[in-house]
């Protein structure tokens, strides 16, 4: 069968003599690429270790250590600590994570396939928790989970050799196993084939997790891990790299056109499969599930939660590439969003321009949203002005309505009506809390035109954010004024659609 296989491959690349077959492919189908261009191995084990040790560079995300650049298997020592950590998940949320090496996902690990790995692991003397490790790229029974099973203020120590080459998760395995992978504790260990990988410009660490919090997706202040939304596999969070904004804005991965950017992605799950992809981009290659293997010409991967894929792409338009989760809510509603910002002149030949990535990702890309935090500040401290909602509410707006109804608030013609002196928003302020929880269909008539037509409604956003935009509108572009309050918002979500909202279709 792989036999036949290969046969039809050559005979339609060149109509070549019935030879390679037998000799080659003895893992897997053939593909385009041959076993000896893809830089693919089979299980090894290459000697004892030779040379001094080697003490192991680590790299936090999104940095990925140098190639290894030996032609020999060693001793390598890798010196990994767990931190537990209060940190950012987004703008003005915090969320106790547990880390390895201080970041989320933890630190990257490269080494060479036939090295002997010596892994010590130190639970800091201040975490609650203990934890170990289970590495994907380990041979033997847990990973080296039992092993590696670490007290707070202790260290572990175990040693494995790394047979297999390729793109490896590694992850906590304490119990509750899920809880663990939930707070952070995943990461990525390389095993490089002997020959190592092909050369590239430049190499990114990003890793996807779900993250469950007590709160809504943005709610202000600190929030606690939700067991029950985690079991549900309802998360709040989908993030690359721990934190919303991580890769965005300045935090950008950055290149230039005529370069090649290799991307070793991770899923961290614990739950979520992901649809990876980069925006307006095509991955030259993908070593898919992290193997030894490369497909070419990839719009998507699928990435398993505990997989990961290495995937290599050249740039050759400038401009921002967005890399999502094409499960796409998760992208726009959750925070699986990245930058890859590509500087260059225009190549008009191959793209004519016209930026669209600010109405395509909307504030999403800018971790521009300090009013807002400042504005939930304000509230927790019971000193929340008109002035600090309207501020708040203008950069949600910006996010959430200007792409209908404009920056300005002038609508587009016979299509979105205008909010810049609403005559509906004159006779009753208030609609506008009923109007974004629920929606609006049907004709209506503003400033004396007829619209007819269906806005969704923005049940996504919290009791916080509504009442900000809707005092925002009110105090711009001549509005009446006014002031939304959140106990307003409340009480009208607890209705449910009021006669004035969208009315469900028969
Ligand atoms: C996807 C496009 C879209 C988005 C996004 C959107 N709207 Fe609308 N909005 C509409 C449409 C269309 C109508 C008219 C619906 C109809 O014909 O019944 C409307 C009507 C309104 C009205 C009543 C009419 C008027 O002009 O005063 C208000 C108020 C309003 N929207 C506020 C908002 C606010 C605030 C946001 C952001 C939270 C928002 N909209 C987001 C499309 C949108
Ligand atoms: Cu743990």
């Amino acid at each position: 069968m792989k036999c036949t296989i290969r046969i039809i491959t050559l005979s339609i690349a060149a109509a070549l003599a019935f030879t390679g077959c037998g000799k080659s492919n003895n893992h897997g189908p053939a593909t385009a690429n041959s076993a000896d261009d893809t830089g693919g191995s089979l299980k090894g084990d290459f000697g004892p270790p030779q040379g001094p040790d080697i003490k192991a560079e680590l790299t936090s995300p999104p940095n990925v250590p140098p190639p290894t650049n030996r032609n020999h298997p060693a001793r390598v020592i890798v010196d990994l600590d767990v931190i537990e950590k209060e940190m950012a998940i987004s703008e003005g949320v915090t969320y106790t994570f547990w880390t390895f090496g201080g970041t989320v996902p933890g630190k990257f690990i490269r080494v060479r396939q036939g090295d002997t790995v010596v892994f010590n692991l130190n639970n800091m003397p201040d975490s609650k928790m203990p934890h170990n490790i289970d590495l994907h790229g380990v041979t033997g029974p847990g990973g080296g989970a039992a092993s590696s099973f670490t007290a707070p203020g202790h260290t572990s120590r175990f040693t494995f050799k790394a047979l297999n080459a390729g793109l490896f998760v590694y992850h906590c395995a304490t119990a509750p196993v899920g809880m663990h992978i939930a707070n952070g504790m995943y990461g990525l260990i390389l095993v490089e084939p002997p020959e190592g990988l092909p050369k590239v410009d430049h190499e990114y660490y990003v890793m996807q997790g779900d993250f469950y919090t007590a709160g809504k997706y943005r709610e202000k202040g600190h929030q606690a891990f939700d067991m029950d939304k985690a079991i549900d596999e309802h998360p709040t969070y989908v993030l690359f790299n721990g934190k919303e904004g991580s890769l965005t804005g300045d935090n950008a991965l950055k290149a230039k056109t005529g370069e090649t950017v290799r991307l070793f992605v991770g899923n961290g799950g614990p739950n979520l499969v992901s649809s990876f992809h980069v925006i307006g981009e095509i991955f030259d290659k993908v070593w898919f599930e992290g193997g030894t293997r490369y497909q070419e010409n990839v719009q998507t991967t699928l990435i398993p939660s505990g997989g990961a894929a290495i995937m290599d792409f050249h740039l050759e338009v400038p401009g921002s590439y967005v890399l999502v989760d094409h499960s796409i809510f998760r992208a726009f509603n959750k925070g699986a969003m990245a930058i890859l910002k590509a500087e260059g002149p225009d190549r008009k030949d191959i793209y004519s321009g016209k930026e669209v990535d600010a109405m395509y990702i909307g504030n999403r890309a800018e971790p521009n949203l300090a009013p807002v935090v400042d504005a939930a500040m304000a509230a927790k401290a019971g000193a929340l002005s008109q002035e600090d909602q309207s501020k708040a509410g203008q950069v949600l707006f910006a996010g959430t309505c200007s792409t209908c109804h404009q920056a300005n608030g002038q609508g587009l013609e016979g299509v979105f009506p205008p909010l810049a002196k609403s005559s509906v928003l004159k006779d009753d302020p208030k609609r506008i809390v009923d109007i974004m929880l629920h929606g609006l269909t049907g004709p209506i008539t503003v400033n004396g035109k007829e619209f007819n037509s269906v806005m969704p409604p923005m049940a996504q956003l919290t009791d916080d954010e509504v009442a900000n935009i809707g005092t925002y509108v009110l105090n711009s572009w001549g509005n009446a004024g006014g002031r939304i309050e959140k106990t307003d918002v409340a009480r009208k979500r607890a209705a449910g659609p009021s006669a004035t909202a969208a009315k469900p279709e028969h």
